[in-house]
């Protein structure tokens, strides 16, 4: 597609009202048309094939002539030298694959050495000269080299590591490189040591904010009928490297910790082993209690620490390499140790003592709120609040699991208080992949951007200072880690939409390496999910790296949270102050009053900034010198404040709305314009989205800015649009079938 024709299109959008944006498909046909002389035979023919997004980023399409002579030529055979086990079979038969669907036929496999092979071989399978030559010792036990290389005296490409998982992530290494078009030499390994997923599903298929259709865990068919999809999805994970899962929700029933669920979670991991990747399960604390087989679930309660001994050690039989429990605790209603007046530690503590034994981990989760909202006067403030006193006091064999941010995944939090502040405590990085607060899976956010920002964040602990991914790397002891609540489920695509599959393959490949960088990452998907072709993987990735900003601007500008719908969390519901727990209301989060809006967080206030760092404090302190990301997240100031563009407060926040909604457009007119270099099928899909984000945008942008003005009470700025409707219209909007609410 010629750069001009791009340009105008855009232009034509940008211009367009919303009722001439129903004439989408129309044009969407017209374009298509008049473009298709324009298009290379390769475009044409990847247009021609219909893709329903089951293969990810796992397509391994034709490669373009030149690239794959290129190709050809470093893999004419496919060498093990390493032994044969699980992993290498996996890692093998994905190179034929991959070989095969890029180059059209798969290369002979064997294991003689010759000019031109693909040769896999662990440290111990290479000679002394070639081994010293490839510093694996940096490797590790999982990670890998890629190295052109003599071996035998013949001209080979080595996938080298020190152990068999190191083989395979080589391999999809090397694979993804050669689809991207990226240098096949390279070498690396994880930063972190647990890469996991959380599944929020339930054992009734339901998945708490899914928005992926059901739980892909067929829970009833199990253990005896074994889905041909969970190979994919292990296929998938160890692509990136993502080294664990667990199963169920953290709002966990008892029944999971049944023999029955158990003999379900070891058929997965049967089929998980080869590609690395352990099970983990939620639990509920008062487990034994509920199954009646303790009187109490107090943790210093002797019979109930025998009780979970013997479960453990059950759990083992069944899976010897189980990964460990992923506890939510004494939050939102979840049973706990203080249920006991015993504490976090001991709760913990009294599993890690189980699993121990094992090997295996607990994960304690630090998101926490007290019922009531009684407990602070803020409740961003209370996990660093609970947590912070006991670092240091807990297991080795414990990390504390933390949300990005102090409140809970919206489009934009500052970084958690407690990444820094417990330096004696492993703190595992908590990202929410599914996009509970940022449109479902029905709107385009790139969550590239939204983790990288979190990761990179200054925690101004430390000398030097720690960034957040420093943090998560110096953790003490032999456990570091990241979780991402996962947005998999039974749709054919996997995410919901096709642009959601993106979030997994950011999330996986950040935890692998935590100072990546979200725009290359983006265009590294997009070159694999859609084309390698510059001009359409630089348009994908352009649109990607708006789209998250886009959202924050049409929800939450400006560090407002929380103003979502109540329950299904869908929709602007900034007005709602009716609920039984202060801090479950819109209202208590963004303060909107007649004199200005936003949190006061500074020592006039709930004083939460006292919780960073002194000298991240003493920045946070004072409006002036507080990114105006998160102004009002800190800050709660009159709607005449003077922000650094010269417009007051009441000026900027609606020009961030008017922006998101024109971004929010702008991404249906790049994306329109990119239909002869996209499959049909998923560029429908995805226009279909497109606009119903338009839509999405229009509707927070007007409830909101109807709301803010019905309690300031000014003026719209003179050119801006009213709301379309008046504040009553939205305020009676009702989303009853709104997803995930499983
Ligand atoms: O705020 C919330 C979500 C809940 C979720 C909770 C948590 C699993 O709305 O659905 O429960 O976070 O992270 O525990």
């Amino acid at each position: 597609m010629p750069e001009i024709l791009r340009r105008t299109l855009r232009d034509v959008f940008r211009h367009m009202t919303r009722a001439r944006l129903a004439l989408l498909p129309v044009l969407a046909v017209m374009l298509l048309l008049a473009a298709t002389p324009l298009m290379a035979p390769a475009q044409a023919a990847a247009q021609a094939a219909d893709e329903d997004g089951y293969a990810l980023w796992l397509r391994y399409a034709p490669l373009p002539g030149a690239a794959r002579a290129q190709l050809q030529a470093q893999a004419r055979t496919v060498v093990r030298l390493a032994p044969a086990s699980p992993t290498t079979d996996a890692a093998m038969a994905e190179l034929q694959r991959g070989l095969a669907g890029m180059l059209g036929k798969a290369p002979a496999t064997g294991n003689t050495v010759a000019d031109g092979a693909l040769v896999l071989a662990r440290a111990a399978d290479l000679p002394d000269t070639v081994r010293s030559s490839l510093a694996l010792a940096d490797a590790g036990t999982e990670g890998y080299v890629l190295r052109r290389t003599r071996l035998q005296g013949k001209n080979v490409f080595l996938i080298a590591a020190n152990s068999d998982i190191g083989l395979l992530y080589g391999s999809f290494a090397w694979l993804r490189a050669a689809a991207s078009g990226a240098p096949l030499e390279s070498a690396s390994a994880p930063a972190l040591k647990l890469r996991v997923l959380n599944h929020w599903d339930n054992p009734d298929r339901t998945v708490e904010r899914g928005y992926a259709g059901q739980s892909i865990w067929d829970w009833w068919a199990l253990p005896d009928i074994v889905d041909a999809r969970y190979l994919d999805y292990a296929r998938a994970n160890a692509s990136l490297g993502i080294n664990g899962t667990v199963l169920n929700n953290v709002n966990a029933k008892a029944e999971m910790l049944s023999p029955a669920f158990i003999a379900k979670a070891a058929a997965l991991a049967g089929v998980f082993r080869p590609y690395g990747i352990r099970v983990y399960l939620s639990v509920r604390f008062s487990t034994p209690l509920e199954l009646k087989e303790t009187a109490t679930a107090d943790p210093l309660d002797p019979q109930v620490r025998a009780w979970w001994q013997r479960e453990a050690d059950e759990i083992y039989r069944a899976i010897p390499d189980f990964g460990g429990f992923l506890v939510k605790a004494n939050s939102e209603g979840q049973p706990g140790p203080q249920d006991y007046h015993r504490t976090h530690v001991d709760g913990a503590n009294m599993l890690a003592a189980a699993l121990a034994p094992h090997n295996g981990a607990v994960m304690w989760r630090a998101f926490v709120y007290a019922p009531g909202g009684t407990k602070t006067d803020d409740r961003a403030k209370q996990a660093y609040d609970e947590f912070k006193p006991f670092d240091g006091r807990f297991a080795p064999n414990v990390l504390v699991q933390v949300k990005n941010g102090a409140i809970d995944f919206q489009p934009r939090e500052p970084f958690h208080p407690l990444f820094g502040a417990m330096p004696r405590t492993p703190l595992m990085m908590e990202f929410q992949i599914t996009k509970e607060y940022l449109g479902f899976s029905t709107d385009m956010a790139y969550l590239g951007p939204l983790f990288q920002e979190t990761l990179a964040a200054n925690t101004h602990h430390g000398s030097p200072p720690l960034s957040v991914a420093d943090v998560l790397q110096q953790a003490p002891g032999k456990l570091t880690g990241m979780a991402g609540v996962a947005n998999i489920g039974s749709d054919r695509n996997w995410s919901g939409s096709h642009f959601d599959q993106a979030n997994w393959y950011a999330f996986g490949r950040l935890a692998w390496n935590p100072r990546g960088d979200a725009r290359a990452i983006a265009d590294e998907w997009a070159a694999q999910t859609f084309s390698r072709d510059t001009a359409v993987r630089g348009a994908v990735t352009g649109m990607m790296m708006v789209s998250r900003e886009a959202v924050v601007n049409y929800m939450t500008p400006l560090g407002l949270h929380h103003m979502m719908g109540t329950g299904h969390h869908h929709g602007p519901a900034p007005w709602v102050d009716n609920l039984e727990r202060p801090d479950w209301n819109p209202v208590y989060y963004h303060r909107t009053a007649r004199d200005g809006i936003g949190f006061d967080r500074t020592a006039t206030g709930s004083n939460a900034i006292a919780q960073y760092a002194p000298a991240l404090a003493a920045q946070l302190a004072d409006p002036r010198t507080t990114p105006e990301q998160v102004l009002l997240w800190f800050h709660h100031l009159p709607w005449d404040y003077r922000m650094a563009s010269g417009r007051t407060l009441w000026q900027e926040l609606i020009s961030h709305y008017d922006r998101g909604v024109r971004q929010a457009r702008d991404m249906q007119a790049q994306w329109a314009a990119l239909a002869p270099a996209i499959d049909a099928r998923r560029h429908a899909e995805t226009a279909a989205r497109l606009q119903r984000q338009a839509a999405n945008a229009q509707l927070w942008r007007d409830a909101c800015i109807a709301y803010f003005q019905s309690v300031s009470g000014l003026p719209l700025p003179a050119g801006v649009a009213p709301p379309a409707h008046d504040l009553d219209h939205y305020r009676k909007l009702r989303f009853p079938y709104a997803p995930g609410n499983g």
